[in-house]
Formats: C-alpha cells, sequence, structure tokens
C-alpha cells in the first residue's frame, strides 16, 4: 500500500470549516458536529438527506475568525462526526438511532449539533440532551408549529417534533407563521410561549428576543428549522414559507439567548439544497457557525477557545 508522504500538500480536511487535526480531533474539540442525512419523513419537498454534505462543503468558505466576535472558531475545536446511516423503515427506530448517537459524543464541556436531514432529527437530539441536562428548555425556530400529534402514519416526523419535545421539557415556539387548529388548541391548552413572526407593530426584534428569552430556562437547547428564514434568504428547504425571518434577525435572537443563557446543544435542519441556490448552503453553514461562535463566547459556556 502507498503510504501518504507529502504532508506538505494543501489538503481539504473534509470537515465542517476544514480543519486540521489538530482542530477537529475528536478528544480536543469543544464542539462536536452529527450528520444525519434522513428525509424519509418529509411532506412537500424532499432532499434535505442532502443538506448535511452540501454544509459541510460550503462550510470550506467560512473564514475561521469570526470578526464580529473577535474569535477564531477553529481554536474551539469542531470535531465532525462520520454520516449517522438513516433507518428508513421506522421513524421511531430512526429517532432512536439519533438518540444514541448524539448520547456518544455528549460529555460535560462539549457542544453537540446534528446538523439535519429533515426536522425528525431534532426529537433524538433533544432526548439525548435531556439525559444530561434535565432542567433544559427547547427553543424551537421554524416557520410551522411541528405540534401534529401523528401525520402520515408516524408520529416521529418532521411535523411532530415540538410535539414530542414538549411532552419531556418546556418548549418556546418562535417565528411561526403556520399552523393548524389543532396545533393551535394544543398550544392554548398548554400555555405553550408562542411568538409569531413577524413582531408586533413596533416591536424590535430586540425586544421580540428579550420576551422569547424571558420563557427559557437558564440550559437552553435550540432546535432551528431553517425555513424560519423568509424565502428570499433561504428557498432550499422542502417547505418555503413567505414572511420570515432575515439574517439580521435570526442574529439577534441567538445572540439574545446565548448571552443570557447556556446553549447546550442544537440542530439545524431541512436544507434540501437542490431546492434553491447554492448561497442557501452556505447560509446554513454560517448559522451553525454562528451558534458555535455564539456559544463559545457565551461566559454560560463551557466551550471556549482554547486550542492554539
Ligand atoms: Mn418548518
Amino acid at each position: 500500500m502507498v503510504g501518504r508522504k507529502d504532508s506538505q500538500l494543501p489538503w481539504i480536511p473534509a470537515n465542517f470549516l476544514a480543519l486540521p487535526p489538530q482542530q477537529s480531533d475528536l478528544s480536543t474539540a469543544g464542539a462536536f458536529l452529527i450528520p444525519v442525512p434522513c428525509d424519509s419523513t418529509t411532506s412537500v419537498r424532499s432532499g434535505s438527506r442532502l443538506g448535511p454534505a452540501a454544509i459541510i462543503e460550503a462550510s470550506y468558505a467560512l473564514e475561521d475568525y469570526d470578526w464580529e466576535l473577535d474569535q477564531d472558531l477553529s481554536r474551539v475545536g469542531i470535531h465532525t462526526s462520520p454520516a449517522l446511516e438513516p433507518h428508513t423503515g421506522d421513524p421511531a427506530q430512526m429517532v432512536d438511532r439519533v438518540r444514541q448517537a448524539v448520547e456518544q459524543y455528549l460529555s460535560p464541556g462539549r457542544l453537540v449539533g446534528v446538523i439535519g436531514g429533515d426536522h425528525s432529527v431534532c426529537i433524538g437530539s433533544a432526548l439525548a440532551h435531556l439525559e444530561h441536562y434535565p432542567q433544559m428548555s427547547a427553543l424551537y425556530l421554524d416557520a410551522h408549529a411541528d405540534l401534529k400529534d401523528e401525520y402520515l402514519g408516524t408520529s416521529w416526523g418532521h411535523s411532530s417534533g415540538a410535539r414530542r419535545i414538549h411532552e419531556r421539557c418546556p418548549v418556546s415556539l418562535a417565528g411561526v407563521r403556520v399552523m393548524a387548529p389543532d396545533e393551535r388548541d394544543y398550544l392554548t391548552e398548554r400555555s405553550i410561549p408562542l411568538f409569531g413572526w413577524p413582531p408586533p407593530a413596533g416591536e424590535t426584534v430586540e425586544r421580540f428576543a428579550e420576551r422569547v428569552a424571558a420563557t427559557l430556562n437558564h440550559e437552553v437547547y435550540i432546535s432551528l428549522d431553517l425555513d424560519v428564514l423568509d424565502p428570499s434568504l433561504m428557498s432550499a428547504v422542502g417547505t418555503p414559507e413567505p414572511g420570515g425571518m432575515f439574517w439580521s434577525d435570526i442574529m439577534a435572537i441567538l445572540s439574545r439567548v446565548a448571552v443570557g443563557h447556556r446553549i447546550v446543544g442544537f440542530d439545524v435542519n431541512e436544507l434540501a439544497p437542490r431546492e434553491g441556490p447554492p448561497a442557501c448552503s452556505y447560509t446554513a453553514a454560517k448559522l451553525i457557525y454562528k451558534i458555535i461562535g455564539l456559544t463559545a463566547a457565551s461566559r454560560h459556556s463551557p466551550v471556549s477557545a482554547k486550542l492554539p
């Protein structure tokens, strides 16, 4: 077997941010990303199974140094795991597979994020995080309420994520523009905090973010469906919905949560790269980069920039 002899060649490491081994090592990284290329529970436009690979490839173009945060993300250390093979026979088993995968990577001082895939990936990830952070609440950023008890024959699909998580821990919904009457009733009966989008007339996004943050426990899990963004910014999703957030809006909300709370884990999901321009993959990659960066910069986070 011919070995690799010249380490001076400019190899591109196939991981998030294209980080060299010393900044992506399993034993020293502060952040861990698990690609989950599954979309078998999608109902409108499929293709989010291609999301994780598109996001990782787009991330090669991100600058390691985040000028806005004055922080070098590569010094946090980001380890990208191999992609998790989908279980297409049974959505419940897929949820449990994601739960086990996240569980393998979770330990104190680590931030674990899942890259979907459809939004059903949030269920297994949130359940695994709950085992470690029983006091956490979830911030569910989505154009849709995802409170259906069952949809298309399964209780574990991408339209039931918020419902399944809410059965185990408090959930706040933000960015919502669509829901069915049964979802509206479920939410009202249980007084689930709902922050539709746009904010009420005259309210700044900073004030909106304040109100959202006030409903969250100190430890927060973030589940971010990219369709919370406006389709003019993020058309490459399975179920685009007009009237969504723009970049400065989602940044204001994530920043506010990171400053006042301890972000313990996250998922970013529903990128279907063939449904929109390649810029969408880069935008999704930058959102993940910002979640890691904001978490690392927060005084509440155990994850900090410490690598050389
Ligand atoms: Mn959605």
